[in-house]
C-alpha cells in the first residue's frame, strides 16, 4: 500500500516511527512542513525535517524529541561566553546537518535534494519530502506583533497571544517536485497528529497541495493531536482557544473536512463521534497518546487496519 503523511514535528516523528515498523518504509512518503526553517548565525535550519529524518534513523533525542540523541552543546557553550544569542539551542552533532545542509545551499541544491542526501546518508529508507523547496517562513501575529515564527516559539515559549499565521512567500511558492504527484498516486494518505495551524497548515497554503488533497482518490485520514482537549504535544489547543476555535478533535476536523474521508479521534473522546460524523466524516477511534513504543505501533496498526 502506498501512503504519504503529511507531518510537522515531534507528535508526527513518532507516529511515524510505528508507522515504518508496520508498512514496508519505501512504501511511504512524508510531506513535511518547512514554514519553522529560518537561518542562525548563517546556517540553514530545518527544524521539522531534521526532526523526522533523524527520528526515522533512530537518532533522534528522547528527551526533547528534536535535535540528535547523546547530544552535547559545547560549541553552543562557546558562543554564549562570546557574547552571542544562543537561546536556540543546536547541538554539536546537530550542527554537523546543518554545516552540510548551508553548504549544499550555497552551491545551488535544492531542500529537495538535500532532503533526499540527508535521509539517504543517515539510512532512512522512506521518502522524506519537503513541501516546497522556496523558503516561506511562518510568521505569527500576536497581541505583541508580528514574531519570525522561532522567535514566538522557542525564544518567548509561545506566550504572547496568537491573532494569526501567515507564510511569508507563499502565494508565489510551488510543490516541491514529487508532492503533487504522490497526492494523487497514493492509496492512502495521512495527516499526522501535529498542530493544524503551524503544522500542517503551511502545507495546506502552499498553492496546488490543498486542490490536490480534494481531487485525490487516495482515502484521506487525519489522526487529531488533541485529546480531551489538550494537544498530544505543544500549543495546539492554546492557539485554537486563542483564535476562537474550539480546542478539541472536532476543532480540528473541522478545518480539514473539504478535504477529509476519515477523523481518528482518541478512545478518550467517543462523546465527539457524532459532532464530528456531523461534519461529514467517517469517525473511527484509536488510542492515540503515544508514551512508548509499543503505543507507536499499537496506533500505526489500528491506522492501517482502518484504510484495509
Ligand atoms: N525547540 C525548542 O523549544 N527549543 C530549542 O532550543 C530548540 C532547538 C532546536 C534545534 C534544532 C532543531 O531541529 C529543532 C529545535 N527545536 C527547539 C524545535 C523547533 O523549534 C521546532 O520548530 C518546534 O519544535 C516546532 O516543530
Amino acid at each position: 500500500m502506498k501512503i504519504t503523511a503529511m507531518a510537522g514535528g515531534v507528535g508526527a516523528a513518532k507516529f511515524l516511527s510505528g508507522l515504518v515498523q508496520v508498512l514496508p518504509p519505501e512504501e511511504i512518503t512524508v510531506v513535511v512542513n518547512t514554514g519553522d526553517d529560518f537561518r542562525w548565525m548563517g546556517l540553514y535550519i530545518c527544524p521539522d525535517l531534521d526532526t523526522i529524518t533523524y527520528t526515522l534513523a533512530g537518532l533522534d533525542n528522547p528527551v526533547t524529541g528534536w535535535g540528535v540523541r547523546d547530544e552535547t552543546y559545547q560549541c553552543l557553550d562557546r558562543l554564549r561566553a562570546l557574547g552571542c544569542e544562543t537561546w536556540f539551542a543546536l547541538g554539536d552533532r546537530d550542527l554537523a546537518t546543518h554545516v552540510y545542509r548551508t553548504q549544499r545551499i550555497q552551491q545551488g541544491d535544492s531542500l529537495t535534494e538535500i532532503a533526499a542526501s540527508l535521509s539517504r546518508l543517515n539510512g532512512v529508507a522512506a521518502r522524506i519530502l519537503p513541501m516546497t523547496d522556496s523558503p516561506v517562513p511562518t510568521m505569527v501575529h500576536t497581541e505583541d506583533g508580528t514574531l519570525a515564527f522561532q522567535d514566538y516559539f522557542v525564544r518567548r515559549n509561545c506566550q504572547p497571544q496568537v491573532q494569526g499565521f501567515t507564510f511569508e512567500g507563499i502565494e508565489n511558492a510551488s510543490p516541491a517536485p514529487g508532492v503533487l504527484r504522490v497526492l494523487q498516486e497514493s492509496d492512502a494518505i495521512i495527516v499526522c497528529p501535529s498542530n493544524p495551524f503551524i503544522s500542517i497548515g503551511p502545507i495546506l497554503a502552499v498553492p496546488g497541495i490543498r486542490d490536490a488533497l480534494r481531487e485525490s482518490p487516495a482515502t484521506i485520514l487525519a489522526v487529531s493531536p488533541i485529546v480531551a482537549g489538550e494537544a498530544l504535544k505543544g500549543p495546539a489547543a492554546v492557539m485554537m482557544r486563542q483564535l476562537g476555535f474550539e480546542a478539541s478533535a472536532s476543532g480540528v476536523a473541522s478545518l480539514y473536512r473539504d478535504f477529509l474521508d476519515v477523523f481518528v479521534l482518541d478512545r478518550r473522546d467517543e462523546s465527539l463521534r457524532e459532532s464530528i460524523s456531523a461534519l461529514g466524516l467517517q469517525v473511527r477511534s484509536a488510542d492515540t497518546i503515544m508514551s512508548n513504543e509499543a503505543s507507536r505501533v499499537a496506533l500505526a496498526n489500528s491506522i492501517l487496519e482502518m484504510l484495509s
